[in-house]
Protein backbone atom coordinates (compact mmCIF):
# COMPACT_ATOMS: atom_id res chain seq x y z
CA UNK A 1 0.00 0.00 0.00
CA UNK A 2 0.99 3.36 -0.52
CA UNK A 3 4.44 3.23 -2.45
CA UNK A 4 4.25 6.09 -5.01
CA UNK A 5 6.65 5.16 -7.81
CA UNK A 6 6.04 7.10 -10.00
CA UNK A 7 8.68 8.44 -12.32
CA UNK A 8 8.98 11.02 -14.44
CA UNK A 9 12.19 13.05 -16.63
CA UNK A 10 12.18 16.90 -17.15
CA UNK A 11 13.27 18.02 -20.47
CA UNK A 12 17.29 18.21 -18.41
CA UNK A 13 16.92 14.70 -17.93
CA UNK A 14 16.61 14.84 -14.06
CA UNK A 15 14.13 12.41 -12.78
CA UNK A 16 11.58 13.14 -10.34
CA UNK A 17 10.48 10.01 -8.36
CA UNK A 18 7.69 9.59 -5.79
CA UNK A 19 7.26 8.11 -2.77
CA UNK A 20 4.45 6.26 -0.34
CA UNK A 21 4.39 7.05 3.56
CA UNK A 22 3.11 2.94 2.94
CA UNK A 23 -0.17 3.57 4.47
CA UNK A 24 0.83 2.50 8.57
CA UNK A 25 0.02 4.42 11.27
CA UNK A 26 3.57 4.12 12.76
CA UNK A 27 5.32 5.31 9.33
CA UNK A 28 2.50 8.24 8.69
CA UNK A 29 4.70 10.72 10.02
CA UNK A 30 7.67 10.18 8.00
CA UNK A 31 5.90 12.21 4.95
CA UNK A 32 7.45 14.93 7.68
CA UNK A 33 10.91 13.92 8.49
CA UNK A 34 12.98 14.97 5.52
CA UNK A 35 15.53 12.53 7.19
CA UNK A 36 13.79 9.85 5.43
CA UNK A 37 12.87 8.80 1.93
CA UNK A 38 8.76 8.09 2.41
CA UNK A 39 5.95 10.45 1.57
CA UNK A 40 8.46 12.38 -0.53
CA UNK A 41 9.28 13.63 -4.23
CA UNK A 42 12.67 13.06 -4.91
CA UNK A 43 14.84 14.67 -7.65
CA UNK A 44 17.79 12.53 -8.73
CA UNK A 45 20.37 12.54 -11.42
CA UNK A 46 19.91 9.68 -14.22
CA UNK A 47 23.08 8.34 -11.88
CA UNK A 48 21.25 8.10 -9.01
CA UNK A 49 22.74 11.21 -7.02
CA UNK A 50 21.08 14.28 -5.46
CA UNK A 51 20.06 16.55 -8.54
CA UNK A 52 21.85 19.72 -8.45
CA UNK A 53 19.94 22.58 -6.82
CA UNK A 54 18.15 20.23 -4.74
CA UNK A 55 16.04 22.54 -1.71
CA UNK A 56 17.41 20.59 0.95
CA UNK A 57 21.47 19.78 -0.26
CA UNK A 58 22.28 21.96 2.93
CA UNK A 59 20.14 20.80 5.34
CA UNK A 60 21.28 19.30 7.98
CA UNK A 61 19.83 15.73 8.55
CA UNK A 62 17.92 15.78 5.59
CA UNK A 63 18.12 12.77 2.72
CA UNK A 64 19.76 15.72 0.04
CA UNK A 65 17.48 14.04 -2.67
CA UNK A 66 14.43 15.27 -1.64
CA UNK A 67 12.13 17.74 -3.31
CA UNK A 68 9.46 18.27 -1.63
CA UNK A 69 7.75 16.27 1.32
CA UNK A 70 4.44 15.87 3.36
CA UNK A 71 3.03 13.38 0.55
CA UNK A 72 1.03 10.61 1.62
CA UNK A 73 0.79 8.70 -1.74
CA UNK A 74 1.70 10.46 -5.33
CA UNK A 75 0.11 8.11 -8.32
CA UNK A 76 0.52 10.92 -10.92
CA UNK A 77 3.65 13.09 -12.35
CA UNK A 78 3.30 15.52 -14.94
CA UNK A 79 4.75 18.83 -16.35
CA UNK A 80 2.84 21.59 -17.59
CA UNK A 81 3.34 22.03 -21.65
CA UNK A 82 3.50 25.89 -21.27
CA UNK A 83 4.97 26.80 -17.42
CA UNK A 84 7.34 24.11 -16.87
CA UNK A 85 5.90 23.63 -13.86
CA UNK A 86 5.68 20.03 -12.11
CA UNK A 87 2.05 18.62 -11.29
CA UNK A 88 1.22 15.93 -8.93
CA UNK A 89 -1.93 14.05 -7.61
CA UNK A 90 -2.03 12.17 -4.51
CA UNK A 91 -4.52 9.80 -2.71
CA UNK A 92 -6.10 11.03 0.13
CA UNK A 93 -7.54 8.55 2.69
CA UNK A 94 -11.43 9.25 2.90
CA UNK A 95 -11.94 12.32 1.09
CA UNK A 96 -9.08 14.44 0.03
CA UNK A 97 -7.44 13.20 -3.16
CA UNK A 98 -5.35 15.86 -3.88
CA UNK A 99 -3.79 17.49 -7.16
CA UNK A 100 -0.74 19.78 -6.09
CA UNK A 101 1.60 21.84 -7.95
CA UNK A 102 4.65 21.50 -6.97
CA UNK A 103 7.54 24.00 -5.69
CA UNK A 104 10.65 22.93 -4.55
CA UNK A 105 11.19 22.69 -0.79
CA UNK A 106 7.71 22.81 -0.16
CA UNK A 107 5.64 20.96 2.43
CA UNK A 108 2.36 19.73 1.29
CA UNK A 109 1.48 18.94 4.73
CA UNK A 110 0.44 15.04 5.17
CA UNK A 111 -0.14 13.86 7.92
CA UNK A 112 -0.65 17.44 9.83
CA UNK A 113 -3.41 19.16 7.48
CA UNK A 114 -5.48 17.17 4.93
CA UNK A 115 -9.45 17.09 3.71
CA UNK A 116 -9.86 13.54 4.34
CA UNK A 117 -10.56 11.40 7.26
CA UNK A 118 -9.96 8.02 8.22
CA UNK A 119 -11.44 5.37 7.10
CA UNK A 120 -12.81 3.90 9.77
CA UNK A 121 -14.14 7.79 9.99
CA UNK A 122 -12.40 9.53 12.56
CA UNK A 123 -10.85 13.04 12.06
CA UNK A 124 -6.78 13.16 11.17
CA UNK A 125 -4.99 15.63 13.38
CA UNK A 126 -8.50 17.12 14.75
CA UNK A 127 -9.57 17.53 11.41
CA UNK A 128 -6.95 20.78 10.66
CA UNK A 129 -6.99 21.31 6.87
CA UNK A 130 -4.51 24.64 6.68
CA UNK A 131 -1.83 25.59 8.72
CA UNK A 132 0.81 28.00 7.86
CA UNK A 133 3.78 26.79 6.12
CA UNK A 134 1.90 24.12 4.32
CA UNK A 135 0.43 24.04 1.04
CA UNK A 136 -2.79 23.75 0.22
CA UNK A 137 -4.30 21.38 -2.78
CA UNK A 138 -4.79 23.37 -5.70
CA UNK A 139 -7.79 21.02 -6.23
CA UNK A 140 -9.43 18.47 -4.31
CA UNK A 141 -12.09 15.97 -4.28
CA UNK A 142 -14.20 14.32 -1.57
CA UNK A 143 -15.62 11.82 -2.15
CA UNK A 144 -12.38 10.12 -3.50
CA UNK A 145 -11.70 9.46 -7.23
CA UNK A 146 -8.27 7.36 -6.82
CA UNK A 147 -6.27 9.28 -9.36
CA UNK A 148 -3.62 7.58 -10.77
CA UNK A 149 -1.40 7.87 -14.02
CA UNK A 150 -1.45 11.70 -15.38
CA UNK A 151 -0.68 13.69 -18.35
CA UNK A 152 -1.00 17.52 -19.52
CA UNK A 153 -2.69 17.46 -23.30
CA UNK A 154 -0.01 19.29 -25.66
CA UNK A 155 -1.56 17.75 -28.62
CA UNK A 156 -2.78 19.36 -31.95
CA UNK A 157 -5.53 16.36 -32.46
CA UNK A 158 -8.18 18.23 -30.06
CA UNK A 159 -6.91 21.95 -29.68
CA UNK A 160 -9.97 22.23 -27.63
CA UNK A 161 -7.98 20.04 -24.58
CA UNK A 162 -4.92 22.21 -25.14
CA UNK A 163 -2.82 22.40 -21.74
CA UNK A 164 -5.81 20.17 -20.06
CA UNK A 165 -4.63 17.66 -17.12
CA UNK A 166 -6.17 14.20 -17.96
CA UNK A 167 -5.98 12.01 -15.04
CA UNK A 168 -7.03 8.08 -14.77
CA UNK A 169 -8.99 6.90 -11.72
CA UNK A 170 -9.18 3.73 -9.98
CA UNK A 171 -12.13 3.79 -7.93
CA UNK A 172 -13.69 6.72 -9.57
CA UNK A 173 -13.46 4.58 -12.84
CA UNK A 174 -13.52 7.29 -15.17
CA UNK A 175 -10.93 9.92 -16.76
CA UNK A 176 -10.83 12.95 -15.57
CA UNK A 177 -10.11 15.85 -17.36
CA UNK A 178 -9.41 19.64 -15.77
CA UNK A 179 -9.69 23.02 -17.31
CA UNK A 180 -6.45 24.85 -15.42
CA UNK A 181 -6.17 28.83 -15.88
CA UNK A 182 -3.45 30.68 -13.88
CA UNK A 183 -2.77 27.96 -12.16
CA UNK A 184 -6.39 27.17 -10.81
CA UNK A 185 -8.54 24.47 -11.70
CA UNK A 186 -11.73 25.84 -13.60
CA UNK A 187 -13.43 23.26 -14.66
CA UNK A 188 -13.92 19.40 -14.63
CA UNK A 189 -15.17 16.80 -16.68
CA UNK A 190 -15.25 13.35 -16.31
CA UNK A 191 -15.06 11.04 -19.48
CA UNK A 192 -15.95 7.36 -20.02
CA UNK A 193 -17.88 7.12 -16.59
CA UNK A 194 -19.60 4.50 -18.39
CA UNK A 195 -16.90 2.13 -19.11
CA UNK A 196 -16.51 0.66 -15.30
CA UNK A 197 -12.83 0.14 -15.92
CA UNK A 198 -10.60 1.49 -13.48
CA UNK A 199 -7.99 3.58 -15.46
CA UNK A 200 -4.17 3.12 -14.29
CA UNK A 201 -2.23 5.78 -16.56
CA UNK A 202 -3.32 7.89 -19.34
CA UNK A 203 -0.59 9.35 -21.85
CA UNK A 204 -0.58 11.42 -25.25
CA UNK A 205 0.43 9.58 -28.25
CA UNK A 206 3.22 10.76 -30.98
CA UNK A 207 -0.23 11.11 -33.16
CA UNK A 208 -1.53 13.54 -30.83
CA UNK A 209 -4.26 11.21 -29.44
CA UNK A 210 -4.58 10.18 -25.86
CA UNK A 211 -4.25 6.63 -24.67
CA UNK A 212 -5.26 5.10 -21.70
CA UNK A 213 -4.47 1.45 -20.06
CA UNK A 214 -6.53 -0.49 -17.80
CA UNK A 215 -5.71 -2.71 -14.76
CA UNK A 216 -7.55 -5.72 -14.45
CA UNK A 217 -8.43 -8.79 -15.63
CA UNK A 218 -9.48 -7.63 -18.68
CA UNK A 219 -7.09 -4.68 -19.03
CA UNK A 220 -7.87 -2.31 -21.97
CA UNK A 221 -6.17 0.20 -23.69
CA UNK A 222 -8.11 3.44 -24.97
CA UNK A 223 -7.26 5.45 -27.84
CA UNK A 224 -9.20 8.87 -27.73
CA UNK A 225 -8.95 11.21 -30.20
CA UNK A 226 -11.43 13.46 -32.47
CA UNK A 227 -13.50 12.96 -35.02
CA UNK A 228 -13.34 15.37 -38.05
CA UNK A 229 -16.73 14.10 -39.35
CA UNK A 230 -19.94 14.44 -37.76
CA UNK A 231 -21.15 11.18 -36.65
CA UNK A 232 -25.22 10.67 -37.28
CA UNK A 233 -25.17 14.36 -36.74
CA UNK A 234 -23.82 14.76 -33.45
CA UNK A 235 -21.64 18.18 -33.55
CA UNK A 236 -17.78 17.08 -33.20
CA UNK A 237 -18.14 13.73 -31.85
CA UNK A 238 -15.22 11.96 -30.56
CA UNK A 239 -13.68 8.65 -31.57
CA UNK A 240 -13.29 6.22 -29.48
CA UNK A 241 -11.29 2.86 -30.23
CA UNK A 242 -10.55 0.12 -27.64
CA UNK A 243 -9.94 -3.68 -27.36
CA UNK A 244 -9.70 -5.88 -24.50
CA UNK A 245 -8.38 -9.40 -23.38
CA UNK A 246 -5.64 -10.62 -21.85
CA UNK A 247 -2.68 -9.62 -23.69
CA UNK A 248 -3.96 -11.28 -26.48
CA UNK A 249 -7.27 -11.00 -29.27
CA UNK A 250 -8.56 -14.56 -28.37
CA UNK A 251 -10.89 -12.80 -26.09
CA UNK A 252 -11.01 -9.32 -27.54
CA UNK A 253 -14.48 -7.49 -27.99
CA UNK A 254 -13.76 -4.23 -30.37
CA UNK A 255 -15.88 -1.01 -29.69
CA UNK A 256 -16.54 1.53 -32.21
CA UNK A 257 -18.78 4.03 -31.32
CA UNK A 258 -19.25 8.08 -31.52
CA UNK A 259 -19.99 10.12 -28.40
CA UNK A 260 -19.97 14.03 -28.00
CA UNK A 261 -18.16 13.64 -24.98
CA UNK A 262 -18.00 10.69 -22.57
CA UNK A 263 -21.19 11.45 -21.28
CA UNK A 264 -23.50 8.38 -22.11
CA UNK A 265 -25.03 9.83 -24.90
CA UNK A 266 -24.15 7.16 -27.36
CA UNK A 267 -24.73 7.84 -30.74
CA UNK A 268 -24.27 4.22 -32.36
CA UNK A 269 -22.43 1.36 -31.09
CA UNK A 270 -20.95 -1.59 -32.94
CA UNK A 271 -19.53 -5.26 -31.69
CA UNK A 272 -17.42 -6.41 -34.18
CA UNK A 273 -14.51 -8.93 -34.30
CA UNK A 274 -11.35 -8.32 -34.87
CA UNK A 275 -10.90 -9.92 -37.31
CA UNK A 276 -13.88 -8.07 -39.15
CA UNK A 277 -12.91 -4.80 -38.18
CA UNK A 278 -9.31 -5.11 -39.80
CA UNK A 279 -10.90 -5.83 -42.85
CA UNK A 280 -13.50 -2.67 -42.22
CA UNK A 281 -11.08 -0.90 -41.19
CA UNK A 282 -9.90 0.79 -43.94
CA UNK A 283 -13.11 2.11 -44.86
CA UNK A 284 -13.82 3.46 -41.60
CA UNK A 285 -10.80 5.24 -41.38
CA UNK A 286 -11.90 6.83 -45.04
CA UNK A 287 -15.86 7.23 -44.68
CA UNK A 288 -16.49 7.23 -41.12
CA UNK A 289 -14.39 8.93 -38.70
CA UNK A 290 -10.82 9.51 -37.52
CA UNK A 291 -8.29 9.92 -39.98
CA UNK A 292 -5.61 8.70 -37.88
CA UNK A 293 -7.59 4.93 -37.39
CA UNK A 294 -5.12 2.82 -37.93
CA UNK A 295 -5.09 -1.08 -38.70
CA UNK A 296 -1.83 -1.77 -37.45
CA UNK A 297 -3.18 -1.22 -33.65
CA UNK A 298 -5.55 -4.13 -34.38
CA UNK A 299 -2.97 -6.71 -35.46
CA UNK A 300 -0.31 -5.71 -32.81
CA UNK A 301 -0.07 -7.53 -29.22
CA UNK A 302 -0.54 -5.51 -26.15
CA UNK A 303 3.07 -4.48 -25.65
CA UNK A 304 3.69 -3.15 -29.10
CA UNK A 305 0.79 -0.86 -28.78
CA UNK A 306 1.91 0.44 -25.62
CA UNK A 307 5.21 1.21 -27.43
CA UNK A 308 3.44 3.87 -29.38
CA UNK A 309 2.93 5.75 -26.16
CA UNK A 310 5.40 8.60 -25.98
CA UNK A 311 6.81 8.56 -22.85
CA UNK A 312 9.38 11.56 -22.09
CA UNK A 313 12.74 9.10 -21.95
CA1 LIG B 1 -1.72 17.99 0.95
Amino acid sequence: MHYGGRILFDKNGTLFVSTGERSALETRPKSQDLGTGLGKIVRITKEGKPAAGNPFINTAGAMPENYTYGHRNVQGLAIHPETGDLWENEFGARGGDEVNRIEAGKNYGWPIITYSIEYGGQPINNGLTQKEGMEQPVYYWDPVVSPSGMTFYSGDLIPEWKNNLFIGCLSGSHIVRLEIKDNKVVGEERLLTDRQDRFRDVQQGKDGALYAVCDGAHGKLYRIGKNKNSCNGAPAPFFVLYFGGRQSFHRSELCYFCAKSSRSNLKSQIFLSPAVLVLLAPILSKNWCNRDFRCGLLNAPLRNCLSLLNQPF
